[in-house]
């Protein structure tokens, strides 16, 4: 318990210090400008001289698929619903040329190669002219920090057809790295500089284009992957990274905004690198803006629910990326979501001066969001718990929002269905987790796994909700679906029926065809038309 005292004292000194903060002023935050790019202006995104808060969705395969057509009517379908962005993988390594599909960089014998051509650098450029026609803005994440292939992992599934099969941080390792962990991807020089280079020529090719609404620097970057981590990498280390890479971005395109992608994870009693200072002779009044009762009653909460759940039935879908190693835990009594364990501390990320806004991700299959050590059941066996537990790590996400002063994003957020629950792999897997006769078990034993789609309808709902009501600028569903759409062999919309369905879009367990997909339609709608 003295742990999350020390907790609650440190949050509430953060706190008091960073709100007597002097606000900022620079092109990219000068109130609400009449940029015809998305800025910032205090907690809000502004574009054309008004405020935008966008209801958006995830879509990392949509500018490798094999017609133009189909991009164009997925958009066509996107705006309407209130679609206003769309985050996708502005990335897609290789470490051989494929015999079909698309790529944008090979990383082979010591060296990287830009694809410049119809299957690579020019699938961006197509995507950015349809994008337009239907006002819809880009949102660019640059690398991953997931790619469980690198153990030669063999999948059921055809290249690209998984959000971690896109190459990304531990290909890069693989390639140049001498001890092969996956930090070396944030502090060996040359790996640095072969990401770099792509990210030079990406960023100065899109310099002047304002479907781009930000460059985001990578997918959930941490300490491990699949790969380990080194002995060395805290969150100093990863905040250093978002903070180098984000000021060489600025120093080629002053008009994007930037961010760091991360999952949002907190560490209060971690060390900073970019420690809030008070501006001398503010006097500014010290608020903690409710967080530190708010961690009380979490941690309060949090307790009477452990005692009531010990007993709960079901079957555990979560693919939990569990915490490292104690040596990077700053306390065993704090979740693994607040105690720097995976080596990410968003608000010194977000305090780093080239980092415009904020990111965090919902994706309680996978991350517990508890703020004690303690795990609560997954979504299928306690909903209600469950649906808590996010709402709070949400409402904790929007408290330091305000405290820092620059907008946060809901980067991506999902839930495993029960019609998903064979689709669905984790971000360490290459193969889903639940395999068919085990589901038959489960159903026989009558347990549950994965939500209902009520249950569905009524989480996404409150997300968007929470999210609008605590002032997020922008709340981004993870992922889109779509069928019908055209097949080739050898790409990630298959040619054949072996693996998946003829024509549909990826599908991770996350994918929301069928009996979902009005009612995620009509959620995401619904908080575009309260939230403009
Ligand atoms: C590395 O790749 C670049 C770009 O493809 C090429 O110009 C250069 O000659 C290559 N360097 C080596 C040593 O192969
Ligand atoms: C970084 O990687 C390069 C290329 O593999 C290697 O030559 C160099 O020794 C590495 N640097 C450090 C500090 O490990
Ligand atoms: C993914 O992580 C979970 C939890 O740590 C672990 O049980 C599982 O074996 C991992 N999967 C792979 C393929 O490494
Ligand atoms: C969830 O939160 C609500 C409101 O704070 C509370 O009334 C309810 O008891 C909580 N549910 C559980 C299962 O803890
Ligand atoms: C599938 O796409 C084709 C060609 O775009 C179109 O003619 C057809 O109506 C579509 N079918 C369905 C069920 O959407
Ligand atoms: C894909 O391959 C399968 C099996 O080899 C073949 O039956 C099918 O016709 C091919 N489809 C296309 C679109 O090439
Ligand atoms: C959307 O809003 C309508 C009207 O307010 C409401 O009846 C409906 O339940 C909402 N649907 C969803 C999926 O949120
Ligand atoms: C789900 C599914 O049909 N998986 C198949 C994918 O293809 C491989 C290789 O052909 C099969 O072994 C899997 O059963």
């Amino acid at each position: 318990m003295y742990s999350l005292i020390a907790l609650a004292l440190s949050l509430f000194s953060l706190l008091s210090a960073v709100s007597a903060l002097p606000s900022r002023t620079s092109p990219r935050h000068s109130g609400r400008s009449s940029s015809q790019f998305v800025t910032v202006s205090g907690t809000d995104f502004s574009v054309d001289g008004k405020d935008f808060n966008f209801v958006g969705t995830n879509a990392y395969w949509l500018p490798f698929l094999n017609s133009d057509d189909d991009i164009r009517n997925i958009l066509a379908n996107m705006a309407k619903f209130g679609v206003t962005v769309v985050r996708i993988w502005a990335f897609n390594d290789v470490a051989t040329v494929p015999d079909a599909g698309s790529w944008l960089l090979l990383i082979k014998d010591g060296n990287t190669t830009i694809n410049t051509g119809p299957n690579g650098i020019q699938r961006l450029d197509t995507l950015i002219a349809l994008a337009k026609q239907y006002n819809i803005y880009l949102y660019f994440t640059l690398t991953n920090n997931w790619f469980p292939f690198v153990n030669d992992s063999p999948s059921l599934f055809p290249r690209n057809f998984l959000c971690t099969d896109y190459g990304g941080m531990d290909l890069y390792v693989q390639e140049f790295g001498v001890t092969k962990t996956h930090d070396e991807f944030y502090t060996n020089m040359t790996i640095r500089g072969e990401f770099n280079k792509y990210v030079q020529f990406l960023v100065s090719r899109y310099a002047n284009e304002p479907g781009i609404i930000a460059w985001e620097l990578a997918n959930d970057a941490r300490c491990e992957s699949s790969l380990p981590s080194s002995d060395q990498c805290n969150t100093n280390t990863v905040t250093k990274w978002h903070a180098e890479t984000a000021k060489f971005i600025r120093s080629i395109d002053p008009n994007h905004l930037i961010t760091s992608g991360t999952h949002g994870f907190f560490c209060p009693t971690c060390p900073k690198l970019f420690p809030p200072s008070p501006a001398p002779g503010s006097s500014r009044k010290r608020t903690d803006g409710g967080l530190m009762s708010r961690v009380l009653r979490m941690i309060a909460l949090e307790r009477r629910v452990m005692s009531r759940a010990s007993g709960a039935n079901g079957m555990k879908v979560r693919g939990l990326w569990t915490a490292p190693s104690e040596a990077k835990r700053q306390s065993s009594d704090i979740g693994s979501a607040f105690n720097g364990a995976f080596g990410v501390d968003s608000e010194d990320i977000l305090n780093a001066p080239d980092i415009d806004f904020g990111t965090f991700q919902l994706f309680p299959d996978q991350t517990n969001y508890g703020i004690t050590g303690t795990e609560v059941q997954p979504p299928s066996s306690d909903f209600d718990n469950t649906l808590n537990e996010t709402i709070s790590w949400i409402s904790a996400q929007t408290d330091s929002m305000h405290s820092i002063g620059k907008p946060v994003v809901l980067s991506a957020f999902g839930l495993v269905t029960q019609d998903n629950l064979l689709q669905f792999v984790p971000v360490n897997d290459t193969c889903p987790v639940v395999k068919p006769q085990q589901d038959q078990k489960r159903q026989n034993s009558g347990a549950n796994a994965g939500v209902n789609q009520q249950q569905v309808t009524s989480a996404y709902n409150a997300w968007l909700q929470q999210g609008f009501q605590g002032g997020l600028g922008g709340v981004v569903q993870y992922q889109w679906s779509s069928q019908n759409l055209s097949a080739a062999n050898g790409t990630l919309v298959q040619g054949s029926v072996a693996n998946g369905t003829l024509g549909v879009s990826p599908n991770d367990g996350y994918g929301i065809l069928g009996a979902d997909e009005a009612q995620v339609h009509q959620a995401l709608s619904n908080a575009s038309q309260s939230n403009p």
